[in-house]
């Protein structure tokens, strides 16, 4: 994928999303502020602005956003990759969180998200498309090894920043990675880390500081007991639980349900409860 300098046009014109990315230019100098540019600034602003006024704002409140690394949640425009039933979610994250929806990039030009009366415009394939000027991608694909062919095509600096929907609760004291989407009713407590292009997925709860790898998929209700891990590209299931202080490694799938009271080596699919080692992982 590459960096297309040309000023971003709108994907359909006469949508919500025209309106939204005219890009502003300077009065004197004619120069086009880049949305990017303007977003981090505002982010800036409002942030400090916030932090004063508690509550205001849902997307810039205190505990919501704010991060240990001192940004803040980014509201850059946003390609997302691929347009099936996960990006529906993250489209809706997006807009719930204010952050603009550029279109989708898919292997099928007539994949659900292109097709749905609220969705957005197909951009094209991942191997053709040029990435406009201003915008980063959010990986939305659900498949962790689809998504990690994905990331292997795409510059690692194109990516967005973190999105967090405004009912999820991040505590100011962990950090969000880039392309990390939070889903509604999440929440990630105090020292947490979370890595790039994680997915944390509808009403987790990521307890005080664990470690989360990059590409990992926190499903639906998931539990992790404070100080847990989870490595790079391991798919905890829906309502599994992993008790405080317990790893588990890289590429794993931990079963709907499971309770994992034991570390669990790289590569290992553990089930049931307490979890046992039924074979190899992802
Ligand atoms: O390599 C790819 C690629 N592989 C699949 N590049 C690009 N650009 N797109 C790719 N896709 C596209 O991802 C497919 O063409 C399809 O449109 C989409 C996958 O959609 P699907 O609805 O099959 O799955 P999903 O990943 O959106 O959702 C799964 O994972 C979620 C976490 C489902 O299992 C959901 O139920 C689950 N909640």
């Amino acid at each position: 994928m590459l960096r297309d300098r040309r000023p971003m046009q709108p994907p359909n014109a006469g949508t919500e999303q025209a309106v939204r990315f005219q890009i502003p230019t300077h009065p004197a100098s004619g120069c086009a502020y880049s949305p990017a540019s303007i977003g981090r600034r505002a982010d800036l602003i409002l942030g400090r602005l916030f932090s004063f006024w508690p509550g205001l704002d849902p997307i810039f409140a205190p505990g919501r956003t704010a991060m240990a690394d001192g940004r803040t949640m980014s509201r850059m425009p946003v390609i997302l990759i691929g347009g099936g039933g996960h990006a529906g979610v993250v489209l809706e994250v997006c807009r719930a969180a204010g952050v603009p929806v550029v279109g989708v990039v898919d292997d099928d030009p007539d994949c659900p998200l292109a097709r749905a009366p609220d969705g957005v415009g197909w951009l094209g394939r991942t191997d053709s498309f040029v990435i406009p000027d201003g915008a980063g991608y959010l990986i939305a694909i659900g498949d962790l090894a689809a998504r990690a062919r994905v990331l292997g095509l795409l510059d690692a600096g194109l990516a967005s920043g973190p999105v967090v929907h405004p009912s999820a609760v991040v505590s100011p004291a962990a950090r969000l990675g880039d392309g990390v989407v939070v889903m509604p009713g999440a929440v990630v407590n105090r020292a947490a880390d979370i890595g790039d292009h994680a997915i944390v997925n509808t009403r987790t709860v990521v307890e005080h500081d664990c470690m989360v790898g990059a590409n990992a998929h926190l499903a639906p209700g998931s539990v992790l007991g404070g100080g847990a891990s989870v490595g790079a590209g391991t798919l905890i299931g829906i309502q599994a639980a992993v008790l405080p202080g317990v790893g588990v490694g890289e590429r794993c799938v931990v079963g709907a349900g499971a309770v994992v009271t034991r570390n669990v080596p790289d590569g290992a699919t553990v089930v049931g409860v307490p979890a046992r080692s039924v074979g190899v992982g992802v």
